[in-house]
């Protein structure tokens, strides 16, 4: 399989795995696994072209069960599952790439989930700087992740690295 058909699929399985799995007749249980035979029916791909996709994914976007019968996404769903996040400690600063036609509404209400079941938060700029550039002009908020955990919010970290939040008040962002 070459790379352009890797991206191609792999975006049709997060279609599929985070946000619209009853247009394909897919199955997925509370916590997000599908079969890995339904995906391969639906996508019209072999295991061996998964595994491919699976590896080789820019942001090691989906896993699979140790017994590698079930796939899923590791974050980003809009379909509500729990994903069984333990809350733990954030780093003391983390970062929130968005288009600065947004930046008027985040500043009074906060970053709110939107479509997707978490606000979702890089490690650092450069990360932020790639997530924003997909919404439009950039612009990179800094989240002041350890007053907001000092003071009882909850964070959780994907098993591919994305920090997730429930929302994040504005009092806790500064623009960069
Ligand atoms: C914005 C990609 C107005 C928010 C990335 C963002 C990430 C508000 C947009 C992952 C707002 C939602 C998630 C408010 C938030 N008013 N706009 N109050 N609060 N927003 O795509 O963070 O490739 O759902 O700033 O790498 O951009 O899918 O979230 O601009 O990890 O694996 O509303 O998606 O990963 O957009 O990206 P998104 P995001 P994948």
């Amino acid at each position: 399989m070459n790379k352009e058909k890797a991206e191609e699929k792999g975006k049709f399985i997060s279609l599929l795995l985070r946000h619209n799995p009853a247009e394909f007749n897919l199955s997925i249980d509370l916590h997000g696994w599908a079969k890995i035979e339904d995906v391969l029916r639906i996508c019209e791909i072999t295991t061996e072209e998964l595994n491919f996709i699976v590896e080789n994914n820019d942001k090691k976007r989906y896993e699979f069960n140790a017994d590698k019968d079930l796939i899923r996404a590791c974050q980003g769903h809009s379909i509500k599952v729990d994903l069984g996040f333990t809350a733990i400690t954030p780093p003391s600063v983390l970062y929130h790439g968005t288009a600065d036609r947004f930046l008027e509404e985040i500043l009074i209400e906060g970053l709110i989930p939107q479509a997707r079941q978490y606000v979702h938060l890089s490690v650092d700029i450069p990360t932020a700087l790639n997530v924003g550039a997909r919404h439009g002009k950039v612009v990179v908020l800094l989240v002041d992740s350890k007053k907001m955990f000092d003071d009882g919010l909850s964070f959780y970290q994907s098993t591919n690295g994305v920090w997730l939040t429930e929302k994040v008040p504005a009092k806790y962002l500064k623009v960069l």
